[in-house]
């Protein structure tokens, strides 16, 4: 009998919402993962509302629960994913509790969402993004940066206005992400047309290095939905893992996830009550009533290879 595939899953944990833990859990168990959780935080809500209450996992908690599953030989995984883990300390940690899961299971791939910001503005620490740099990006297989993000690791803008720059620059600048360790990489979205100031398409882009140094890069351009999510982020690698996990192949597990997060948008828009005025981002992610699109995973956006 084939084994349930096993994730480890380090992320926030919201009591009300679907961010982070919150988010992943349901997409990975839904699609029968048996998910192993690590909450970096415990907070009452997301950070878009106007109040956060609660408590950050510390370094000595971190460690004291990766002792009590390495004393229980309960420490193998299939797959290990991280997001929003707001300091450089904690992600150090990380890596070390890492290379030791590694080195037992020669075959778990670690897909690293390296959670630093949007739209310019950081939402952890700014010591995140040397140890993502120096010490997490060596031992992810599969990294999923948002333009921002990938700005903040590589040092340098790939967002311009010349249409002709602009894949020379991401080009240029998935190579430099590749050349810190991950054998895939994935721009989540990057805004691509803007019609009187206003964003209508998004585009995400991805690559996918081999062994023979060869590389596979494409393109999935999907339309921008007016409105302001929170955990589309963490909803999409939940998402990418799942899929790479089905179907080994980069480009149709990004062309499901994307294609499921768009639909997932539309139910949240479609179903959303009365906003709550302390939430200063739009409704949370309905993924509850989206499990049948989840499941389903029709394809809406192909990808173009580049
Ligand atoms: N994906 C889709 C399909 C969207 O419509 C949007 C925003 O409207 C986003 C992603 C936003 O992604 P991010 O939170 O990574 O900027
Ligand atoms: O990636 C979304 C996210 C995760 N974790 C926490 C957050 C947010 C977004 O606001 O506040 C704690």
């Amino acid at each position: 009998p084939k084994r349930i595939p096993r994730v480890l899953s380090i992320q926030s944990h919201v009591v009300h919402g679907f961010v982070g833990n919150k988010c992943a859990t349901f997409i990975l168990q839904l699609y029968g993962f048996e998910v192993d959780v690590i909450n970096s935080v415990h907070f009452s809500n997301h950070t878009g509302y106007d109040v956060v209450k609660g408590s950050r996992l510390s370094v000595d908690e971190l460690r004291a629960i990766f002792q009590g599953l390495i004393a229980n030989e309960i420490f193998e995984y299939d797959y290990i994913l991280t997001g929003y883990m707001g300091s450089g300390e904690l992600l150090n940690v990380v890596a070390e509790y890492v290379r030791i899961i590694k080195s037992k299971s020669p075959h778990v791939k670690y897909l690293c969402d390296p959670v630093i910001g949007d739209n310019g503005e950081l939402y952890v620490d700014q010591s995140c993004i040397e140890m993502y740099k120096n010490v997490i990006l060596p031992l992810a297989d599969i990294v999923t940066p948002n333009d921002f993000e990938m700005e903040l690791l590589i040092g340098k803008q790939i967002k311009c206005n010349h249409d002709d720059n602009k894949e020379q620059l991401i080009w240029q600048s998935l190579q430099s992400l590749h050349n810190m360790g991950p054998t895939r990489v994935i721009i989540s979205s990057i805004s691509a047309v803007k019609l009187g100031g206003k964003e209508t398409m998004l585009q995400m882009y991805a690559s996918s290095k081999n062994s023979d140094n060869q590389y596979e890069i494409f393109r999935i351009d999907f339309p921008y939905l007016e409105g302001c999510f929170t955990g589309t982020g963490d909803l999409f690698s939940a998402l990418i893992l799942a899929w790479f996990h089905r179907e080994n192949n980069l480009i149709s597990a990004c062309e499901k996830s994307i294609s499921i997060l768009h639909q997932v948008l539309l139910k949240t828009l479609e179903t959303s009550e009365s906003i709550n005025i302390h939430n200063t981002c739009g409704n949370e992610l309905n993924l509850i009533e989206s499990k049948t699109v989840i499941e389903t995973a029709e394809i809406l956006f192909h990808a173009t290879i580049i």
